[in-house]
């Protein structure tokens, strides 16, 4: 357990606004089949030290990932094979980016910043969750947490991102 955690542990459900920054994403939904613009957003270094690089895994049901170039930020992406092939324009895609690693910075922690990927969501809606790696001066932290039981506080959650039906054909008369 680090700091953070204990702190958070020690305050129960008094956590501030602040320390609820956590890294999130912007646009808590998206839609089913399409391209789009994941923006995870660091909303506080590791126990006040300045964040020099983030780690996002893409699960294996958003493709095509392709990270957003970012002044001052080095980017390095990890392709891996997937355990089952997914179609794109009609070519079966075996491997994808499965990991976007910005490095650089630092970002104080009295600032903000966002990383942006781009890529594409899964046929079916749901919901899927990003573990992020946060890399600071001093420490890091882990934002891998999924929901457990309902209503258990997660300290260091996710980011998750809500995936909602296409907009189905339009109206024709
Ligand atoms: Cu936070």
């Amino acid at each position: 357990m680090n700091r953070y955690k204990m702190l958070a542990a020690a305050l129960g459900v008094a956590l501030s606004p602040l320390a609820l920054a956590h890294v999130t994403l912007d646009q808590p939904t998206g839609q089913a089949d399409s391209y789009h613009k994941l923006t995870f957003r660091v909303g506080h270094g590791c126990d006040g030290s300045p964040t020099k690089s983030l780690t996002v895994m893409l699960p294996e049901s958003v493709t095509g990932a392709k990270p957003m170039p970012k002044a001052g930020w080095k980017i390095i992406t990890v392709k891996g094979k997937l355990s089952v092939p997914q179609e794109s324009h009609g070519k079966a895609i075996t491997t994808a980016v499965r990991e976007v690693t910005w490095t650089g910075g630092p970002l104080a922690d009295e600032h903000f910043d966002e990383f942006v990927v781009q890529a594409k969501l899964p046929v079916e809606p749901g919901k899927v969750y990003f573990k992020v790696v946060q890399h600071c001066v001093k420490g890091s932290m882990a934002w891998d947490e999924l929901p457990g039981e309902a209503g258990a506080k997660l300290l260091a959650p996710a980011p998750i991102l809500t995936i909602v039906p296409a907009a189905g054909p339009a109206h024709a008369h």
